[in-house]
């Protein structure tokens, strides 16, 4: 069947509307913290999913051009730099409910993102995988690029009729170009279940090093006290025997009730960057926010600087989506000009951009007030701090 000119008309303008949101310019926002600097607009949302995933472009099946295929949200993505190219590896949700993975990439960091035509085939286990999310991605030192992510499956111990029951487990995969991917066997560790697995880029005492979130359950960590460590001689399998918690979840903190690695640290003179997300509970459901921290550089798991509360919290449209009041990263990139681009989901919906760069973030962490831990405390250290600018206020003649 020819297509009408009707027909037609109707694809172009699907196509036309589409470019021009893509090709929005996505200006940094007026104001700011000094810290970190917000982007206007989301880099990615449902409706920069290529028109060809959703739609069937033949008018003889699809004679309405009705969307066929929706997709729902895209979100939590890994970032990794390669020639000179932000990359993306993108958590797409289709309204199925089922997450894939998805590269996007664009060429300043901060708008123009734009999906590759295919999704990734990610092999599976002898143990299919239901669900998969979240992937770090990571340029490790033996050469690889690996992908750490969520799988998650039905609990098999479910009883019956329990239809929402799941188990969680570190996916692992391995690639050379983001094209082409190894699946190697799920992290085995201690631990009956983990979630936000993160491979350190860098060898460890001659091995592979993991910071993991151990947790008894699939939402609810129970017992996983905070963010873990191990060591594995290989990654095929890799196998951690002992875990260690390096940064742990404190009563009353950002932190109380869940923690976990974001994406890989990066690397600076003054040791480890770090950033992750913290959840708190309230009446109106979990928060959840980022936070940085600071590790060792010869010891990654030795925690050396920890400022206190949230580094970034959701704000506007951020607290609004499917899962509302939560920001999650698990991907950033610095560049030649040792500029940050962390990129962040908010309620589980869309892709933001925050850039800042690492002098600003080690700054960040080795003068930001660690937490006190009380009420008392707090005020004693804000008190020094208001001292300090009155000083400083008469003694420049500003008062
Ligand atoms: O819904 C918020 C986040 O919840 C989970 O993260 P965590 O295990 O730390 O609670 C993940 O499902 C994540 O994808 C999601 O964004």
């Amino acid at each position: 069947m020819t297509a009408s000119s009707a027909f037609l008309r109707k694809v172009h303008s699907l196509l036309a509307d589409h470019v021009q949101l893509l090709s929005r310019n996505n200006p940094p926002k007026d104001g700011g913290n000094g810290i970190f600097t917000r982007h206007q607009y989301p880099i990615l949302t449902a409706a920069h999913a290529p028109v060809i995933w959703r739609y069937d472009l033949d008018p003889a099946s699809n004679p309405f051009l009705m969307e066929r295929q929706g997709i729902n949200a895209t979100f939590n993505s890994g970032a990794i730099y390669l020639d000179g190219k932000y990359i993306l590896v993108v958590r797409v949700e289709g309204v199925d409910r089922k997450s894939f993975f998805a590269v996007a990439e664009s060429p300043n960091g901060v708008d123009n993102f734009r999906f590759w035509d295919h999704p990734v085939v990610l092999p599976e286990t002898e143990d299919p995988d239901t669900n998969v999310y979240d992937m770090r991605l990571v340029q490790h030192e033996d050469g690889w690029i690996y992908g750490q992510f969520c799988t998650e499956r039905k609990d098999p111990a479910a009883p019956a009729g329990d239809t929402s029951r799941a188990t969680a487990q570190g996916g692992l995969v391995r690639t050379r170009d983001l094209r082409s991917w190894e699946r190697l066997p799920d992290l085995k560790s201690p631990s009956s279940q983990q979630r936000n697995v993160v491979l350190h880029p860098e060898f460890v005492e001659g091995k592979y090093a993991f910071y993991t979130r151990p947790q008894d359950g699939f939402i609810d960590v129970g017992g996983g006290g905070g963010i873990g460590w191990g060591l594995s001689e290989s990654m095929n399998p890799a196998v951690i025997d002992k875990e260690i918690i390096i940064d742990q979840r404190y009563y009353h903190t950002i932190k109380e009730v869940k923690n976990g690695q974001g994406p890989a640290p990066i690397k600076t003179e003054k040791g480890w960057l770090h950033l992750a997300h913290g959840v708190r509970n309230t009446a109106a459901g979990l928060r959840y926010v980022l936070y940085m921290f600071m590790t060792d550089l010869a010891q990654p798991w030795l925690v050396t600087h920890a400022p206190a509360g949230h580094f970034l919290a959701p704000e506007d449209e951020e607290r609004v989506g499917d899962v509302s009041n939560v920001v999650f990263t698990n991907g950033w990139i610095v560049n030649e000009q040792n500029q940050v681009f962390i990129y962040y989901a908010s309620s589980d919906t869309r892709m933001h951009v925050a850039t800042s760069s690492v002098d600003q973030l080690v700054d960040y962490c080795l003068n930001t007030p660690a937490d006190g831990m009380r009420s008392a405390a707090s005020v004693q250290t804000r008190i020094e701090l208001i001292d300090k600018n009155l000083a400083f206020l008469k003694a420049s003649g500003i008062l």
